[in-house]
């Protein structure tokens, strides 16, 4: 069978009077000009050929379309536009059936909603992920994804990006079927329909639904949204299918998803859409293969640990958790198990796959047990003489080539890895609590970490399905030295007269879930107490500090888990105290300062410029490689909200 070619990315064979396109751009099959221009070519072939009595489309590779080409945001439009192609493919007189393996997603998505008729591979998924880059749908999705699921559904995958698979999405009514060779069943469905009234979306009717149900819908997003504004208009338009012309939705779809392209929140969220991608990339490593790693030791089921070992489990690896006693190790062993059934109960996992996990678990007091672990995270009490008697051990159990990784928040690897024999095996990997939830881990590069060690540590935080970030080493590494810097910052400012509860506002409106005095009464004061403390003796008298947060640790108020902290928390509420007041008025006093009213413009101005200019001396000093990565930290692992693009981007 010939292969007829219409552009440089879009080809086809004819297979008994069935053109069958293929789209070939990889990596990821974005429907660039190329595409876009190929796939016209294509239905202008086969409206001009008497032989062909319809067409499959179909993706390359392990894609179907990954969507509209983000690369061309922002650069001048080239026709034809997706909208044309997505019109013409509806309106054709021949049945067009897409047959999707891998992801339809945005333009992708679209371009399977205009077909007449969906196949899916087991492979499929489907989904219009546009707000998660401060977009909408800008061809036709919030209108023909309506009329095929219905309004509640739609409101759903439109809000919160989310992609379906492919039996669910049958189960929707959004693909036709789910097949083993959805090619074949495409071509065969083409038949089927050849010469019928074929099944155009944009026809149908939006199907009726109970408009509390839709408020409550259209609600749980906007609430999930945290102030960007994307959410809220796909809301709206998905809505408006429902009640006015189709041409006239879809012209208002086009100028808000306009509208919003050239936003600054949709080039934030474009900036953290390639920063992820670039993350975790490191050039040195080009050509370097990671060690290959089976089995996995946790040494301490704490909170941590346990979340640590829930991650390795559910990503296919067996884990030996080590703990000191056989009691703490029972324990252990129970908490990880109750982690994993809870993810059941989310149903992010099955039951079956959670007892495949518990079978690939061993948990034990014997160190020794070790011996045949590819890599150890420790995740022990965060002390240095602790952690270096531990890898002494450890270096004595484990295979010469195993890998020895340290979780530690603010210790010096470097210190731990000069505990062993060989320091070129030891990494900092740095989880977020709770690491069995959150995305983020600084893979700290040691001094003396060899490249495959590095290599390998980026492949197993690949594998569990979170953003690796490198950094180097520096106290607090690239997260907690930011942290630190717009602490110290926002101290300064409840010294000089604004008051805690003014600045987590302040944070909160800007778009963090929760401002900085509530998050440290959440996380414990009594860590950051106990680091200052060990810092007295070498900190520099000239340097300012302020002892406010002394003063309430040594009142016995230590955050949230004494009920008493920079708020109060009766009943787990949590409210402002004058007695929190009493203490910052007398901290002033002491230093002569005459409050003064801070606007809440300049507090998080001064913040942002807090956490910019740590961030700068990180990439000056090497610590970090891209400012990007710096974002990606304190996205993923500080709160800070993706639609803002993170601090460097901000500030820019
Ligand atoms: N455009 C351009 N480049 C893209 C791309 C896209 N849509 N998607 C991925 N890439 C690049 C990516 O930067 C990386 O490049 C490489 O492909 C592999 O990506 C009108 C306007 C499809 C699930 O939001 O979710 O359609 O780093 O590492 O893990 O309504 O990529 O190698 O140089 O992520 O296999 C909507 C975005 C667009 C989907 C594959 N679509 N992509 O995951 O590979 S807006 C999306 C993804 C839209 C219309 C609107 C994933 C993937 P590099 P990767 P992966």
């Amino acid at each position: 069978m010939a292969e007829m070619r219409f552009s440089q990315s879009v080809s086809a064979r004819l297979e008994g009077g069935v053109l069958v396109v293929a789209i070939d751009n990889p990596p990821v099959n974005a429907l660039s000009a190329h595409v876009r221009s190929g796939l016209i070519a294509a239905l202008d072939h086969a409206a001009s050929a008497a032989e062909i009595i319809g067409l499959v489309i179909s993706g390359a590779g392990r894609t179907f379309i990954g969507g509209a080409d983000i690369r061309e945001f922002g650069t001048p439009p080239v026709g034809p536009s997706l909208p044309d192609v997505i019109d013409r493919i509806e309106a054709f007189e021949k049945p067009v059936i897409c047959a999707v393996t891998g992801a339809a997603l945005g333009g992708g998505c679209e371009v399977a909603l205009a077909c007449h008729g969906r196949i899916a591979g087991e492979t499929a998924t489907f989904g219009l992920p546009e707000v998660k880059l401060g977009i909408v749908p800008g061809a036709g999705g919030t209108q023909r994804l309506p009329r095929l699921i219905g309004t509640i559904a739609a409101i759903d995958l439109i809000g919160t990006g989310r992609a379906a698979k492919a039996d669910e999405t049958v189960a929707l009514g959004l693909a036709d079927a789910v097949v083993a060779d959805p090619l074949t069943a495409a071509v065969a469905a083409v038949r089927d329909n050849a010469g019928r009234p074929l099944r155009r979306t944009g026809g149908m009717n939006v199907p009726a639904a109970d408009s509390a149900a839709i408020d409550m819908a259209a609600t749980t997003i906007i609430a999930k949204s945290r102030g960007q504004s994307a959410p809220a208009e796909a809301v709206r338009l998905v809505r408006a299918a429902g009640s006015l012309g189709l041409e006239q939705c879809l012209a208002e779809e086009r100028a808000t998803f306009l509208r919003l392209r050239d936003s600054t929140e949709a080039a934030a969220l474009r900036h953290v859409f390639f920063a992820e991608r670039a993350a975790g990339k490191v050039e040195t490593l080009a050509d370097v293969a990671p060690r290959r790693i089976d089995t996995v030791g946790v040494v301490g089921t704490g909170l941590m640990g346990s979340g640590i070992a829930v991650s390795a489990l559910t990503s296919g690896y067996r884990v030996i958790a080590l703990e000191q006693t056989r009691e703490a190790a029972a324990s252990g062993h129970e908490r990880i198990a109750g982690l994993l059934d809870k993810t059941v109960q989310s149903r992010r996992l099955t039951a079956e796959a959670r007892d495949a996990c518990l079978a690939r678990l061993e948990t034990t007091a014997e160190a020794k047990n070790l011996a045949t672990a590819d890599l150890v995270v420790e995740a022990v009490f965060d002390d240095l003489s602790v952690k270096t008697a531990l890898f002494r051990t450890l270096d004595g159990i484990v295979a010469p080539d195993a890998i020895l990784a340290t979780n530690t928040s603010y210790l010096d690897p470097d210190r731990i890895a000069a505990a062993t024999a060989d320091p070129s095996r030891v990494v900092g990997l740095h989880f977020f609590s709770p690491a069995n939830v959150m995305r983020l881990v600084e893979v700290v590069d040691c001094a003396k970490t060899a490249p495959d060690v590095l290599a390998s540590a980026l492949a197993f935080v690949n594998r569990l399905g979170k953003l690796a970030v490198v950094c180097g080493v520096t106290e607090g590494f690239i997260g907690n030295r930011i942290f630190s810097a717009y602490r110290r910052e926002a101290e300064f400012m409840v010294e000089d007269g604004a008051l805690p509860h003014q600045i987590d506002a302040a944070l909160e409106a800007y778009g963090f879930p929760m401002g900085i005095f509530a998050v440290n009464d959440m996380a414990g004061l009594d860590i950051a107490w106990a680091r200052r403390k060990r810092q007295a003796a070498t900190r520099d008298p000239a340097e300012r500090y302020v002892e406010i947060a002394d003063r309430l640790c040594e009142a016995g108020r230590l955050g949230r888990k004494t009920g008493l902290g920079w708020y109060a928390y009766a009943n787990g509420e949590r409210t402002v105290d004058p007695a929190v007041t009493a203490v910052i008025d007398a901290a002033r006093a002491k230093k002569d300062i005459v409050p003064r009213a801070f606007t809440a413009e300049e507090i998080m101005d001064r913040l942002l410029t807090a956490m910019v200019d740590e961030g700068k001396a990180l990439l000056a000093e090497g610590i970090a490689a891209r400012p990007g990565d710096i974002d990606l930290v304190m996205i993923n692992g500080y709160g800070f909200p993706a639609h803002k693009g993170g601090p460097m981007f901000a500030a820019q």
